[in-house]
C-alpha cells in the first residue's frame, strides 16, 4: 500500500471535520424545529465515512443508510444543496422532498436511502449487474448498519452478489447497536464479517475509528472489485454518539472509551501532528474554515424558498403529475 501523502491525509481529516460539524449543526437546527422529519446522525462514525467517500469515484455508486448525511455531500453533491434538502427547501437536491432518509442524486450516482432497512441491498444487485454486463469497472458501495444484518435482504444480497460476482462493496458500519439492542444479542455472531465469509467473499474487520486503517481496507477491497473478482465486505467497528432516541442506555466506561479515548477526529489529529503533516496553527485554520463553510450552507438553506405546494407531485411518479388544489 502506498503511503498516504500529507495533502491527502489533511483532505480526509477535513472531510471528517465537515461531517462532524454538519451533523452537529443539523442536530441543533433540528432541535430548533428548522429541520423537518426524522434525523439520525453519524457523529462518531466520521473515520469510516470519510474513508469510504475518498475511495469512491464519481462514476461509482453509493447506497447510503440513515447515518450517511456526510456521504451525501462527499459523494459530490454541492454541500449547500444537501443542507437545503434536509431543511426541506426547494433548492435541495430532491427539491426538498427527500429529506434525511430519501435523498438521492443521480448526477453523482447516489442512489439514496429509504425507510426500510436493507431494502436497497436488493436494488444494488440490479445496478451492479447492469454495470458488470456493460463491461465497466464501476462498482457500488452499500453502507449498512449492524442491525440490518438480521434482515433477509442482507443475506439475499450477499448471496447473489457472490454467486454472480457482482461489483459491490459491502460497508457494514458496526456501531454495536440497533436502536438499543446490542449486536451480539440478536445475531448468531457479533462478528459480522463472519457472515460474509460464509458467502465466499473476502471480508475483513477494521477499527472504524482509525482513518488510515479504514481507508487502506476500503481501497484494497475496491481494487479487488474493480479487477472483476466480485464483491467484498468490510466491517467497520465504530460507535455512534447518538442513540436512536434521546436518552442514554450505555455505560459510563463505554462512553468514555468511544467519546474520549478512541475518538476518531482526535486520533487522526494527533497522528497528523505526530507525523509533522501540519502544525497546530494550520489545523486550527483548517477547522475554522470548516465551521465557516458549514455556516454558509446553513445560510443558503435558510434563505432558500420553501417548495411550491403546486409541485408536490412533480418528479414523484412518472406520468402521474397532478395539479395540487
Ligand atoms: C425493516 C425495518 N425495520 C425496522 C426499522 C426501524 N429502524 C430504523 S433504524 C433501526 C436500527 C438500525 O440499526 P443499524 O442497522 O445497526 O443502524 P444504526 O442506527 O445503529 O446506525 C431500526 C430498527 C426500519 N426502518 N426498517
Ligand atoms: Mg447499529
Amino acid at each position: 500500500m502506498q503511503d498516504i501523502s500529507p495533502e491527502f491525509y489533511l483532505k480526509m481529516y477535513r472531510d471528517m471535520r465537515l461531517i462532524r460539524v454538519f451533523e452537529q449543526t443539523l442536530e441543533s437546527e433540528f432541535k430548533k424545529g428548522n429541520v423537518p422529519g426524522m434525523l439520525h446522525i453519524g457523529v462518531g462514525q466520521e473515520a469510516t465515512l470519510a474513508a469510504i467517500a475518498n475511495v469512491l469515484r464519481t462514476e461509482d455508486g453509493l447506497f447510503p443508510d440513515h447515518r450517511c448525511h456526510g456521504l451525501l455531500f462527499l459523494k459530490g453533491s454541492p454541500g449547500e444543496r444537501i443542507m437545503a434538502e434536509l431543511f426541506g427547501r426547494s433548492t435541495g437536491v430532491c427539491s426538498g422532498k427527500g429529506g434525511s432518509l430519501h435523498s438521492a442524486d443521480a448526477s453523482v450516482n447516489n442512489f439514496g436511502d429509504n425507510g426500510v432497512q436493507g431494502s436497497f441491498m436488493a436494488t444494488a444487485l440490479g445496478v451492479a449487474l447492469g454495470w458488470k454486463m456493460q463491461g465497466t469497472d464501476r462498482f457500488a458501495a452499500v453502507v449498512v448498519g449492524d442491525g440490518t444484518s438480521g434482515r433477509g435482504e442482507w443475506h439475499e444480497s450477499l448471496n447473489l452478489a457472490a454467486a454472480w460476482k457482482l461489483p459491490l462493496l459491502y460497508c457494514c458500519v458496526n456501531n454495536g447497536y440497533a436502536i438499543s439492542t446490542p449486536v451480539g444479542f440478536s445475531h448468531a455472531t457479533g462478528e459480522l464479517y463472519e457472515f460474509a465469509r460464509s458467502y465466499r467473499m473476502p471480508a475483513v474487520q477494521v477499527d472504524g475509528n482509525d482513518l488510515v486503517a479504514c481507508y487502506e481496507a476500503t481501497l484494497k477491497a475496491a481494487e479487488y472489485i474493480k479487477e472483476g473478482n466480485g464483491p467484498a465486505f468490510i466491517e467497520y467497528k465504530t460507535w455512534r454518539w447518538q442513540g436512536l432516541f434521546s436518552g442514554e442506555f450505555r455505560s459510563e466506561e463505554e462512553i468514555q472509551y468511544w467519546k474520549v479515548e478512541h475518538e476518531p477526529l482526535s486520533m487522526a489529529r494527533t497522528d497528523i501532528l505526530k507525523k509533522g503533516f501540519a502544525t497546530e496553527a494550520e489545523l486550527i485554520a483548517l477547522e475554522q474554515g470548516v465551521e465557516e463553510e458549514i455556516a454558509s450552507w446553513v445560510t443558503y438553506a435558510k434563505e432558500s424558498p420553501m417548495p411550491d405546494p403546486k409541485k408536490a407531485t412533480a418528479n414523484v411518479y412518472v406520468g402521474w403529475e397532478v395539479e395540487a388544489k
